[in-house]
């Protein structure tokens, strides 16, 4: 079905109201439930997964260190709205079709809060995984202002249940942020970006086969799913009126798979401020903005002296990043239309600040330790593609094992086509560097041997992250700070299939010597 394309209002998610506040902590309730939504005027509705019954879910806004309790409450229907692959790990016939849990990503949590993939449960608690802990989770939020944000990670299931519609924002808030002078209230808008296909009668259309599916099973897990329409804050390529003056928009690449190259075809600059992490050393202003499923980016654009002009967002990443088929220029290679169309309702007296307060640099010379993990691409029993982090699958010991309160090097050695976004639960790293190095000397020796420098980080990388973008041919290095929790979490890649189909691997921190 053809839509045409900045036909609806851009939808901003309501602000999540607690059950309860004091001086002492916050609660909240959040319920998923099946519910109906129009994602485009020529489109019936479509039925969806939502917190509180919306897609996306409602906005969390948090004070830092505001202790916050939530219960997260399955009310879903037994039968799932996706396809599922009972060969995938975890997602075995015996289980239940219907099984959530909630991971808040680039959170600071502590293990038993942190959404475990086998720590899922299903509508009512009936039945509960294997690892499942408690009914309400704790964020101690202790980080500074930053974009974080929630979605469903249930093992064998995340791919279905983030498509389904379970992901919403979660903004720690902090004084120094406030005292920036930053565009905020109306001017301040999260933008969840999202590709997804549709049937004619609305539904969502998920592949139940990969392409040239030989392995006889069906359904069958795909590579990686690439939806024909794009989406943000759930509308199919939505139009945003705005004031001619500054707006700070959260981008979240909250798609399955796809990567998007953002940039605005009225060829000004975007000024990012920020990170996965919260805000860099200082604003910088780029043409594009590159973003990988679950990175976030906190961005200023002026459409001061703009006024009467309609601007497209446009994304340029090649489907399958980096060597993959182009966008289609009438469909996925646009986002969305900002239109500036409302009058000034005051004086903008918000800034683009010229420095946005200093960063701890990690040393490293102060790692304890250096691992080498290899992102590799295997055939499975089957032949389908099965790709593994350092050739172990989700099932085999722990070998990633570092201590509270030590740092250390990782580094992702890609050998493989894709580009991976790594993310590690619990922690916040930086990225020192990208090195290409001889991917078939690779895999014959085991050893690395470099066929180029290494590369700084880009600048809209300068600062914390908990997902970074690992190209093929190239050995990607972070250095991470385990701390404050001792306890078992989760690493993996962020494409969705791959997350759910291997990718993904547990490590516990363990007590200090
Ligand atoms: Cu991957």
């Amino acid at each position: 079905m053809k839509l045409g394309k900045f036909k609806d209002p851009l939808p901003i998610p309501p602000v999540l109201k607690p059950k309860w506040k004091s001086g002492d902590y916050t609660y909240y309730e959040v319920s998923m439930v099946e519910t109906k939504q129009s994602l485009h005027s020529d489109l019936p509705q479509t039925t969806l997964w939502g917190y509180e019954g919306i897609y996306p879910g409602p906005t969390f806004e948090v004070e830092m260190g505001e202790r916050v309790f939530v219960k997260w409450k399955n009310e879903l229907p037994a039968k799932h709205l996706l396809p599922i692959d009972h060969t995938v790990h975890g997602a075995e016939k015996e289980k239940p079709d219907v099984r959530t849990v909630v991971h808040l990503h680039g959170g600071r949590t502590e293990p038993a809060s942190d959404g475990y993939p086998d720590a899922w449960f299903t509508n009512g608690f009936a039945v509960k995984g294997p690892i499942f802990e408690k009914e309400i989770y704790e964020y101690g939020n202790q980080q500074t202002a930053r974009t974080l944000w929630y979605h469903d990670h249930a093992i064998g299931l995340t791919r279905l249940n983030i498509y389904a519609g379970l992901a919403g924002f979660y903004l720690i808030r902090d004084r120094y942020e406030r005292s920036l002078n930053l565009p905020s209230g109306p001017f301040e808008v999260p933008l969840l970006l999202q590709d997804r296909t549709f049937h004619d009668d609305g539904t969502l259309s998920y592949p139940d086969q990969p392409e040239n599916n030989t392995s006889g099973i069906h359904p069958s897990i795909i590579t990686s799913f690439f939806g024909d329409t794009i989406l943000v804050n759930g509308k199919v390529w939505p139009f945003f009126e705005v004031e001619p003056r500054k707006y700070r928009f959260r981008f979240l690449n909250a798609a399955n798979a796809r990567f998007f190259r953002l940039s605005l075809d009225s060829g000004q600059l975007f000024f990012q401020l920020g990170t996965d992490s919260g805000f860099m050393e200082q604003p910088i202003g780029v043409k594009t903005l590159l973003i990988a499923p679950a990175e976030r980016l906190d961005v200023i654009i002026d459409f001061s002296n703009l006024g009467g002009k309609a601007i497209v967002l446009k994304n340029d990443a090649p489907t399958h990043f980096p060597i993959g088929d182009p966008v289609n220029p009438e469909t996925t290679g646009n986002v969305m239309e900002f239109r500036v169309t409302m009058p000034l309702s005051s004086i903008d007296t918000s800034m683009v600040p010229a420095y946005l307060g200093p960063i701890k640099w990690l040393q490293t010379n102060s790692a304890q330790k250096q691992r080498f993990l290899e992102l590799s691409e295997e055939k499975d029993l089957y032949g389908r593609s099965l790709f593994l982090l350092a050739k172990k699958m989700w099932d085999d010991p722990i070998t990633e094992n570092p201590r509270l309160g030590s740092i250390e090097i990782w580094n992702f050695v890609n050998t493989n086509g894709d580009d991976h976004p790594i993310h590690i639960h619990l922690v916040q790293f930086q990225i020192l560097g990208r090195r290409a190095f001889d991917v078939d000397f690779y895999k014959k020796t085991k050893q690395i041997r470099y066929t180029g420098p290494r590369i700084q980080p880009e600048m809209g990388e300068r600062g914390g992250k908990d997902t970074v973008r690992c190209p093929p041919g190239h050995i990607t290095t972070v250095i991470i700070p385990f701390f404050p929790f001792t306890g078992q979490y989760v690493w993996h890649c962020h494409m969705l299939e791959h997350e759910d189909y291997e990718m993904m691997r547990p490590y516990i921190v363990l007590p200090p010597y």
